[in-house]
């Protein structure tokens, strides 16, 4: 059954160029509700463990060394069918691709750095809400 929250980032270069307010703005108006956020540097370390799924992809190292570049904004987001109406907001992981309205068409500049993240799974979206906040963190 599918679940009702998933949980995103807004991903280094989108921070610094000062994307996140009308990211959040996006995400808000296709009807989400922002249930835990916060602004936050991943260490090499645990930006490495956010993506150890993807260990054996050969730009591995690049990811890592890019997502702990900079602050995220992580947040956990509710709104029924989270996890696949969030992936349709985002758009294609590369901009070229991404459809017209998409937080990738109007933010990302490549590949890697694409401006957000969003769970691929509701088990994935459990897990990745966790490995940032603590249930005292998510409001009810
Ligand atoms: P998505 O973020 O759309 O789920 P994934 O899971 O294939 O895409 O990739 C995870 C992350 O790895 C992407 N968000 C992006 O930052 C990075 N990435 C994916 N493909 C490439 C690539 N070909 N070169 C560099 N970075 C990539």
């Amino acid at each position: 059954m599918a679940t009702n929250r998933t949980f995103t980032m807004i991903k280094p270069e989108a921070v610094a160029n000062g994307d996140s307010g009308n990211i959040i703005n996006m995400i808000i108006e296709a009807g989400f509700k922002v249930k835990a956020m916060k602004l936050t540097t991943l260490s090499k370390e645990r930006a490495g463990e956010f993506y150890e799924v993807h260990n054996e992809r050969p730009f591995y190292g690049e990811l890592v060394d890019y997502m702990s570049g900079g602050p995220v904004v992580a947040m956990i987001l509710e709104k029924e069918n989270a996890m696949a109406d969030f992936r349709a907001l985002i758009g294609s992981t590369d901009p070229a691709d991404a459809a017209d309205g998409t937080i990738r068409k109007a933010y990302a500049k490549s590949k890697a750095e694409n401006a957000v993240h969003g769970s691929d799974s509701d088990e994935n979206a459990e897990l990745e809400g966790k490995f940032h906040f603590s249930s005292a963190e998510i409001v009810g």
